[in-house]
């Protein structure tokens, strides 16, 4: 913002300049993917998906009750947790709705292009040590997360005025990158991102990382909440079993092309720098191909760098484009270390979540078109 506009100026009441507003009440905004240039999203431009206001909370009388299957229900006070021993963890935290806006028919939902993704450096305190604190009993199988926003839901099966909540397994919720974090990039969290706490679940999905953490509670089945249930769910057909309604949980592989942008003009008869980001949840990513032809033919990407576990990891592309202007359509696709090949069709049964097909990316190559793909960006 410019250091003479006044409060009331339409600057003054964007706080996430920069971002794409998606939704506005409640504030749902998505990173430009097309600026992508460093291993970490600022927190000024993380993306932001909230289901319901952001609650006002106070650091001074805000608590996390530990309760359910635990030897010794609790209650913490923030400045008890900010002592606790720390643990830091670059992690990518994407949206299962990322890439909605890329399906034909459309669907229901926010329409999300590439920028429901982010990478941040999470600093807090390892869920598992507060877990160890409280004592776990036999027959705990879940960890429940509930935020402390809550609202009505407008679609059915509605149950009324309910708090944001998701779950993950106890096997999970042990291991060491799964946190309670206050930090996001160094900076204590904004409101829009959890302030003061939020559970943040490598490797999955976005909507287990719950925000504005007020309770955890440990149970003895998995859990059903609206979330997990009604919401967050896609049909899945597994080899031998019928068609099965699932939950969301890990992080399918995806490869993601920053630049070009869609509809992107580029140069013709020159080299162009494709670049973008790709990630596997709990696997590694080992490979990316990119297609300039629309998948007919594929070349294998550069890594940028060795992986961090995690996060995401940045590709480049050097491409000849063609002599003549006209349409291309670029693709890219991730392989990982559990041998999953980013699929190149939608599966049709999935509804609104879990977009991780390639998604071609149509640019126009043009004689008029400035020259040279963007500059090498810090990794
Ligand atoms: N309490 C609460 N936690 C939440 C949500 C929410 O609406 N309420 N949205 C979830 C979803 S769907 C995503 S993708 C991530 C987004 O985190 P961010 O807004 O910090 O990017 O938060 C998750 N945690
Ligand atoms: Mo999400």
């Amino acid at each position: 913002m410019n250091a003479t506009a006044s409060p009331e100026s339409a600057t003054a009441t964007q706080p996430f300049a920069g971002l794409i507003l998606r939704d506005k009440e409640p504030e749902n905004l998505e990173f430009p993917f097309a600026t992508l240039n460093g291993f970490i999203t600022t927190n000024e431009q993380f993306f932001v998906r909230s289901h319901f206001a952001v609650p006002k909370l106070d650091a001074a009388t805000w608590r996390l009750k530990l309760e359910g299957l635990v030897e010794r229900p609790c209650e913490f006070i923030l400045e008890e947790l900010l002592k606790l021993r720390t643990r830091t963890v670059a992690a990518t935290i994407e949206c299962a709705g990322n890439n909605r806006i890329f399906l034909s028919p459309k669907v229901d939902g926010l329409q999300w292009e590439l920028g429901a993704v982010g990478n941040a450096e999470w600093t807090g305190v390892p869920l598992a040590a507060v877990l160890e604190r409280a004592g776990v009993q036999p027959g705990a199988v879940e960890v429940v997360f509930e935020g402390a926003d809550s609202g009505k839901l407008a679609k059915p099966p509605s149950p009324g005025n309910i708090h944001y909540a998701h779950s993950i397994p106890l096997a999970k919720a042990f291991t060491s990158d799964v946190l309670l974090v206050h930090t996001m990039n160094g900076q204590p969290l904004a409101p829009s991102h959890g302030f003061p706490l939020r559970a943040v679940v490598p490797g999955w999905y976005g909507m287990a990382s719950v925000k504005w953490l007020q309770r955890i509670v440990l149970v003895d089945r998995p859990f059903r909440g609206y979330f997990k249930t009604a919401d967050y769910t896609y049909w899945e057909q597994r080899p031998g079993l019928p068609m099965q309604l699932l939950p969301v949980t890990e992080n399918e592989a995806k490869a993601q092309i920053a630049r070009p942008a869609p509809r992107e003009l580029v140069p013709a008869d020159s080299i162009y720098r494709v670049h973008g980001a790709a990630w596997a949840g709990e696997a590694t990513v080992t490979q990316v191909q990119v297609s300039t032809d629309g998948g007919a033919t594929w070349e294998k990407a550069n890594l940028l760098s060795t992986p961090v576990p995690h996060a995401w990891q940045f590709w480049e592309f050097h491409w000849r484009t063609p002599a003549q202007p006209g349409r291309s359509t670029l693709m890219a696709r991730a392989l990982d270390s559990r041998g999953r090949v980013q699929p190149l069709q939608r599966d049709p049964h999935r509804g609104s979540y879990v977009i991780s097909h390639s998604v071609p990316i149509e640019v126009e190559v043009s004689k008029r078109a400035a020259g040279g793909g963007p500059e090498p960006f810090d990794i």
